[in-house]
């Protein structure tokens, strides 16, 4: 018996949201309705309450893109999604699936693509609606909660690492590896046989970087010189072999770009608001350093990174808060006190 109405977290003013409820949504024909158990809070979801980014979105609006739970209903033209089994809304709700992007497997890059908790009600709500094609398939056996942040946080970092480039027996500096997808980071690179340089700030993040796996903790806040700390971690002193960078900072990015190895890649994926990369052109060009952005991943890299969690190679510390507290989440995360994920039951 699917209710009428629901409880749920509305944006609807830039800049905050409210804990009411709100109608259960109706799955359109190429659509599933999910019954959202746990939902991850990513620093997207943040930008997107603040309204941070040069790109529409709707409002009022749900927010939310780490969501897992039960599909409960579903649309006529839905044959290969069951009612009852275990499905998890990510960032990309829906994309054309016949542009060149999409037929290519870059389903990101659809200039059709609708955003969970962005462009389209997400997964901060009792029930949420998503498009049969891209739902997530979680495997049984996993917590529900435990596996939200996979969903994107997961996904993300899994995706940025394919895209590095680095090899197994490498190095990759994770920076803002204390936070959600910087967790996550650690734990994947440490799977595909990367050694992790871990940046960010304080010991509460040093202890946690520590045991999820990383070799080396460089303290942003403390070091007097970050780009010779983490260009000396490697041992031979020419820096790591691929960057991940998750800050939400602009400056973090320029560093990169100083400490990465000669020959690597600086990844871009963290999205601080109005910020711009800035590079030496002599250096980038003779040390033949590549920078490129990487955004979430495709259906296939989303099979993959829970294939990495369903193996026990991955996990992320998180805490689990009701739905209603959300506002606390953002304001710790505002503040960069999280350490790991939290994760939001829809229940309280
Ligand atoms: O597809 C994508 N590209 C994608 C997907 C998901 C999330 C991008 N993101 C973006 C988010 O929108 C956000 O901008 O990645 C960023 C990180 O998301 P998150 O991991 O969910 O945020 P968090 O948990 O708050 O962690 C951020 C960490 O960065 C550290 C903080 O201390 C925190 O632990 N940090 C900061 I802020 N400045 C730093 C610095 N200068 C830093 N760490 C190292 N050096
Ligand atoms: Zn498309
Ligand atoms: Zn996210």
């Amino acid at each position: 018996e699917i209710p009428t109405e629901q409880w749920a977290q509305v944006i609807e003013e830039t800049g905050s949201c409210v804990y009411k409820k709100i109608p259960v949504p109706v799955p359109g024909p190429d659509e599933v309705l999910i019954a959202v158990k746990f939902s991850g809070v990513c620093h997207t979801d943040l930008h997107a309450m603040n309204g941070d980014w040069p790109l529409a979105r709707k409002l009022p609006l749900v927010g939310g893109h780490e969501g897992a739970g039960i599909v409960v209903a579903r649309g006529s033209l839905v044959s290969d999604v069951a009612i009852g089994d275990r499905a998890g809304i990510k960032w990309l709700n829906g994309s054309c699936l016949a542009c060149s992007f999409c037929q290519q497997g870059d389903e990101p890059l659809c200039g059709k693509a609708s955003l969970s908790g962005y462009t389209v009600d997400g997964s901060f709500q009792q029930f949420a609606v998503a498009k049969a094609a891209h739902v997530a398939r979680i495997p049984d056996g996993m917590g529900l909660d435990a596996v939200a942040p996979v969903l994107c946080a997961g996904i993300t970092v899994y995706k940025g690492l394919k895209e590095s480039g680095a090899r197994p027996g490498q190095w990759v500096a994770i920076v803002g590896a204390g936070g959600g997808l910087g967790s996550m980071a650690i734990q994947y690179a440490k799977a595909m046989g990367l050694h992790v340089i871990a940046i960010d700030a304080g010991e509460e993040k040093r202890e946690s970087c520590k045991e999820l796996g990383a070799s080396v903790y460089v303290d942003f806040a403390a070091s007097a010189d970050l780009v010779a700390e983490v260009k000396a971690a490697t041992g031979d002193g020419l820096g790591p072999h691929a960057v991940l960078v998750l800050a939400v900072q602009e400056k973090p990015f320029q560093q990169a770009t100083q400490y990465v190895r000669s020959r690597g890649s600086v990844v871009c994926i963290g999205l601080p608001a109005n910020a711009y990369l800035r590079a030496p052109v002599f250096d980038t060009v003779v040390r033949m350093i590549s920078i490129k952005g990487s955004y979430v991943g495709n259906r296939q890299d989303t099979a993959e990174a829970l294939d990495f969690f369903a193996r026990g190679l991955v996990h992320v510390p998180f805490k689990t808060v009701g739905l209603s507290q959300l506002n606390e989440v953002y304001a710790m995360m505002k503040e960069g006190k999280i350490v790991g994920r939290y994760v939001v039951d829809t229940s309280k």
